[in-house]
């Protein structure tokens, strides 16, 4: 290269500040020609400004040709395809217990010159800033490197929750395409219900209620019991480490009842039994 580069009074991109040229070389066209044409007289490396996204064009031309020579220039297009991004939990299970921490990490195709910034949102069933400590929205995957890295730092409260979670979803830009664009961490509860007393003899919708707001997830069975109003709670079992609750529901006491059929080949005699449930004996009719 003899000189350069040099801004350039021309404007071929609509920035009339970017516009550059340089001198690769004199030939003495009369004299020391290198070789037969067409002929290299410089290879050139252009490297795209940070940012720089869509094509520009390199133009070639001669400040002077010697008699019946002339340069037939043709332009060179300069293309930069924008990364694509995207996004996934290298660690999706981030806990209340210690507390430990859950990961994104944002990954990015093509060149690693320049740093790219990329940014995005939160959603999901966790409250950002209280039941983890909230994302900044936007992430630097540094020059050099391909990918970079969030971590989701749960925040270790007192309240009874189901597991949560925190959606991180990128958001478009010039500068990027985006591939997959979300991804989910969970943050495990560590906390556990109290025992809930006072439960027996309750209606089993409001010994539900009692439960769940506690924090658990509640079964039911039903159990005759003729001396129990039905539909009151009669036993209850509560394990607060897994969360679960079973109510025993006193149901009706069946009628009892006896009766031949006489227009079946068999007979039989329906003994109810209280707490036993339905016992049939049945004898063949001779
Ligand atoms: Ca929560
Ligand atoms: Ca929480
Ligand atoms: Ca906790
Ligand atoms: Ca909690």
């Amino acid at each position: 290269m003899v000189s350069g580069p040099t801004v350039d009074a021309a404007d071929n991109d609509g920035d009339p500040s970017t516009d550059q040229f340089i001198i690769l070389s004199w030939l003495d066209l009369a004299g020391n020609w290198p070789g037969n044409v067409p002929t290299t007289i410089a290879a050139v490396n252009f490297t795209t400004t940070a940012g720089f996204n869509g094509t520009t064009s390199v133009n070639f031309s001669a400040s002077s040709t010697p008699p019946s020579f002339v340069l037939a220039p043709t332009s060179a297009t300069i293309s930069e395809i924008p990364a694509t991004v995207s996004i996934s939990a290298t660690n999706a299970n981030a806990s209340e217990a210690g507390p430990t921490d859950g990961e994104f990490t944002i990954t990015r195709s093509g060149s690693t010159a320049a740093a790219l910034t990329v940014n995005h949102t939160t959603s999901g069933t966790a409250t950002s800033g209280t039941d983890y400590t909230a994302l900044s929205g936007s992430t630097v995957i540094p020059s050099g490197a391909s990918s970079a890295q969030i971590p989701v730092s749960p925040i270790d409260d007192a309240l009874v929750e189901s597991t949560e979670t925190v959606i991180a979803t990128l958001s478009a830009s010039a500068d990027y395409s985006i591939g997959t664009s979300n991804a989910t961490v969970n943050i495990a509860d560590n906390d556990n219900p109290p025992i809930i007393t006072g439960l027996i003899g309750m209606t089993a919708a409001a010994a539900q209620a009692a439960l769940e707001a506690a924090g658990y997830v509640v079964t039911t069975s039903f159990q005759f019991d003729p001396n129990a109003t039905p539909g009151t709670v009669i036993s209850e079992t509560q394990d607060p480490a897994n969360r679960t609750a079973n109510l025993v529901i006193a149901t009706a006491q069946p009628t009892a009842s006896a009766s031949p059929i006489p227009s079946l080949s068999s007979f039989g005699l329906l003994l109810l039994t209280p707490l036993l449930g339905l016992v049939a004996l049945f004898r063949k009719k001779r």
